[in-house]
């Protein structure tokens, strides 16, 4: 596939403006009857109408009403180029497909005998010619007919207009969506399945029907997605003014996907793990991601569906801000959850999570061959681009927007956008632009952060004058170049400032040239390459808390001695940076022992690690974040040269000190954590469980007999899986001699359960070697390949095993002979021959590879290489490869 580029857009001469869709579904060949009313584009140059096609069959193609020229075909590329003239033009086309032979899982394909389609980004083409493209907005009807044994249940987006029986044990259904939509957004199902349902009225007393669809076993599993359903559209009503526009809101639950889930209109179709709950299978970290996966779906329906993407490259547009509305519904849900007293705290547990993807994911990504902007410029493969920066790093800038606008001024740009452009496929331009108006503010420099990648680095320091009372605060700027962009301009940075007295309490802010001091929390706009601000007014030197709730997407560089961070750990107003201050001390021990710099743990860190973890007046939820160390990945990406072996080998030892010198403390930390009565998902007993079964995990690091006793004695008692699974996680991630046989136990018992099976398949691929007598990991993983349960077809298999491997058990897969790396190539160009999508994300394990240690550098390559030169390979992972050796 040739390079596409953000500057090369031009609207399509002729668009649809209805489409009827006929489908006669069969597992080996589907026709497909498309009947397109086609206009031409007034804002565009004359030219052919376009359909795009791939992997068809096409059976018949009739144009109609097009004008003398009419009837000339060319099909060059995947395109299919009709030339017309007059203003309308119908085209009717059949097409036959094979959705049994569709290993991609984009497009129609089978999944457990039903039908299920995925079209986003590019997969309608793969069922029928038609512009495919999201500035191609069409109001569709849909007829499915199938056999009514094999597939009672007939879904597609919208509303149902009619149904009944047909010979030969068949029947049909027709839906109609009312509203215009990219194809990218349209879906179908055909399936045995049952529905959870429940009506309810809108903000405005609209009643509507909400159905979460599973299979028939699943129903038990059903009701926390639908509730969760039911919290969005409130919270989308309170938060936005937005409203459900649909008499119907469909969630369907699939086993075989490529992602976790896809917003078509009306019709939204899941991966089963974001989907299906219950106490005995699912743990609250399930419970959580379902809510906010069902969320993040339902507010694609305005961010993303009423108001669309122009081209691909705007992908931000619609994930970077429904990110941020997921993860601000999830606070809200938290803070309600958590009472006045504990709100604050739960936001900053919210927060901590998702600074800890954006720091593990996120800024490796930018330190890397695939560094992009919010916004790319280019690619070659779109899929490739659902990426943590377009999702995380947008959702991030975003909030920046919300932090310099505040929610009022927020609120009113959203407003004004929706006024603008709702049925509008648009650009990120419009959304900020839109944002600018509302509040009257100038956002031309904040667009930057649509226009460069890399993490910008903001380097603090601070000059105290007694005399006068003053702290001059200076921060610098600067983005480190990334691919094809070597230089970079200032950009607009909100740092949230406070600083703190030596008493540990914040000083009310007041800048030079204010009457009065104000809060003890401000944010500074960091707009030049470097500033000073000068605080006056101030008794004592303070200490300095910066970036509070990670007001921006950067790494701040400041200097600070052990005692100010263990200071700040223990008096930091900002929970966030409470939790932050602890994290930099955490990685500078770790890093040490890493680098050899450094032979044992600090005293003085296990002490401040001890203080906080026992800290009763802070929400066990905060606690589990504080005594958490930083994610491996992150880590890493701080090292220079990554060293996996290194790394695994500080952690294991800091793990094992900590456990070992807080044993009494985690001791009764088990106790004071046990949560009593049945299971129910409550983000406080959360809190508790999270922070038990860390407790389980630090002692059996260290090898307490009493902690594995613990541990062993949950994971047989349990009567839920997080804690049944953070009982046997602590013994799996220990020398622990039951771990063998409580792994066999937990198969047993779940040897039926996909879902389950994927944790377990999971625990393996992540597990550390604790004792040299235990094999590789690789070994096991190998021997996992051929459990009856895995299949190189499932998605979630794949992602368990594999990508649990590949990407978040470093030490293990960079073995010093090589041999995860060559595994890798193999399973990459196995995996590419199925599914390109799941191979290039595979692929994107070692893409980093020039930041590792030179002896791994040089067992890397070969295998890069190797994939590189496979027959056949996709221009998905041609690009991951082709990019990491460039
Ligand atoms: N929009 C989909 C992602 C589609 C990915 C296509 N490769 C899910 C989401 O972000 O909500
Ligand atoms: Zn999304």
């Amino acid at each position: 596939a040739p390079t596409i580029r953000r500057a090369d857009y031009q609207p399509l001469a002729w668009t649809v403006e209805r489409i009827d869709l006929h489908f006669s579904l069969d597992p080996d060949a589907t026709l497909v009857k498309s009947r397109m009313v086609c206009v031409r584009n007034p804002a565009a140059e004359e030219g052919p109408i376009r359909l795009w096609g791939e992997a068809l069959e096409r059976l018949s193609l009739l144009v109609e009403g097009a004008g003398p020229a009419a009837g000339t075909v060319r099909e060059a590329d995947g395109v299919l180029e009709i030339d017309a003239g007059g203003e309308r033009a119908v085209v009717e086309v059949t097409t036959r497909i094979d959705p049994r032979a569709n290993t991609t899982l984009s497009g129609l394909y089978l999944s457990n005998g039903g039908f299920f389609t995925q079209c986003e980004a590019e997969g309608f083409r793969r069922i029928t010619y038609f512009p495919d493209r999201p500035d191609v907005m069409a109001r569709y009807t849909v007829t499915l007919e199938a056999d009514r044994a094999a597939c009672p249940v007939l879904l597609s987006n919208g509303n149902l207009l009619e149904e009944g029986d047909l010979p030969g044990g068949r029947h049909y259904a027709r839906w109609e969506d009312p509203f215009p939509k990219p194809s990218y957004l349209f879906a179908l199902v055909a399936a045995k399945l049952v529905a959870l349902e429940r009506t309810v009225a809108t903000a405005s007393g609209r009643e509507v029907l909400l159905q979460v669809w599973v299979e028939e076993g699943n129903l038990d599993r059903s009701e926390h997605a639908m509730e969760s359903l039911i919290h969005s559209m409130r919270w989308d009503e309170e938060t936005f003014g937005l409203e459900l526009d649909l008499d119907r809101f469909m969630i369907v639950a699939v086993g075989d996907f490529n992602m976790g889930a896809m917003e078509n209109k009306g019709l939204n179709i899941f991966n089963t793990k974001f989907v299906l709950a219950k106490p005995d299978t699912a743990t609250d970290v399930d419970y959580e991601n379902i809510e906010s996966v069902v969320a993040h779906e339902y507010f694609h329906n305005w961010t993303g569906n009423r108001v669309t993407c122009r081209d691909w490259f705007q992908l931000t547009l619609k994930e970077g801000l429904t990110v941020f509305r997921d993860q601000q519904f999830s606070a809200d849900m938290l803070a309600r959850a958590a009472g006045p007293e504990g709100a604050v705290s739960a936001r900053a547990v919210k927060r901590i999570d998702d600074v800890r993807v954006l720091r593990a994911a996120q800024f490796a990504e930018d330190a890397g061959p695939m560094a992009h902007p919010i916004r790319p410029d280019s690619y070659r493969e779109i899929n490739n681009f659902y990426t943590a920066t377009v999702y995380e790093k947008g959702a991030e800038v975003i909030r920046m927007l919300h932090t310099l606008l505040g929610t009022e001024g927020f609120r009113n740009g959203m407003d004004l956008y929706f006024s603008y452009h709702d049925g509008q496929a648009v650009t990120c331009d419009d959304f900020v632009e839109a944002m600018a108006e509302a509040n009257g503010v100038d956002l031309d420099q904040f667009m930057r952060w649509y226009e460069q990648a890399g993490t910008p680095r903001v380097k603090a320091s601070g000059a105290w004058d007694a005399a006068s009372g003053t702290y001059a605060l200076t921060l610098a700027q600067h983005t480190p170049p990334t691919p094809g962009q070597p230089e970079k301009q200032p950009l607009v940075i909100p740092v949230a400032v406070g600083l703190i007295g030596p008493d540990g309490r914040d000083r009310p802010l007041r800048l030079e040239g204010e009457s009065q001091p104000g809060a003890t929390t401000r944010v500074l706009a960091l707009t030049a390459a470097g500033q000073t601000f000068r605080f006056v007014g101030l008794d004592a030197e303070p200490v300095p808390s910066l970036l509070r709730g990670f007001s921006a997407p950067v790494v701040l560089e400041l200097d600070e001695t052990d005692e100010r961070l263990a200071f700040r750990m223990a008096h930091d107003a900002d929970p966030f940076n409470r939790w932050d201050a602890a994290q930099r001390y955490a990685e500078r021990v770790i890093l040490a022992l890493a680098g050899g710099q450094a032979s044992a743990v600090p005293q003085a860190f296990v002490a401040a690690f001890r203080a906080l973890l026992n800290d009763a007046a802070l929400d066990p939820a905060f606690r589990a974040q504080a005594a958490a160390l930083p994610a491996e990945a992150y880590l890493l990406e701080r090292m220079s040269p990554a060293d996996p072996a290194a790394l695994r080998a500080a952690l294991i030892a800091t793990m094992r000190t900590l456990g070992g010198a807080l044993a009494d403390d985690w001791l009764a930390l088990i106790d004071a954590m046990r949560v009593d009565g049945a299971y129910r998902y409550h983000p406080g007993d959360a809190g508790r469980r999270a922070l038990g079964n860390l407790a389980l995990r630090y002692l059996a690091a260290a090898g307490d007999a009493r902690g594995l006793a613990a541990a062993s004695t949950r994971f047989e008692s349990a009567t839920d899986m997080t804690e049944r699974f953070g009982a046997l996680a602590a013994l799996v991630q220990s020398t622990s001699p039951a771990r063998e046989a409580a792994l066999a136990a937990f198969h047993e018992r779940y040897r039926d359960d996909a879902l389950v099976l994927d944790k377990w398949f999971a625990l393996q691929a992540g597990a550390w070697r604790w004792d040299d007598a235990v094999a590789p990991t690789l070994e096991r993983v190998r021997a996992l390949m051929a459990d009856a349960a895995f299949s190189l077809s499932n998605p979630n298999k794949v992602y368990a095993l594999l990508g649990t491997f590949f990407r978040a058990n470093a030490a293990e897969f960079h073995a010093a002979d090589g041999s995860g790396h060559a595994f890798w190539a193999e399973q990459v160009v196995a995996l590419d021959a199925k599914n390109p999508q799941v191979a290039a994300r595979m692929a994107r394990a070692l893409e980093n590879w020039c930041r590792y240690a030179p002896a791994l550098q040089s067992s890397i390559r070969p295998q890069l290489e190797r994939v590189l030169a496979a027959p056949g390979l996709s221009s998905d992972v041609q690009e991951i490869v082709g990019k990491a050796l460039a």
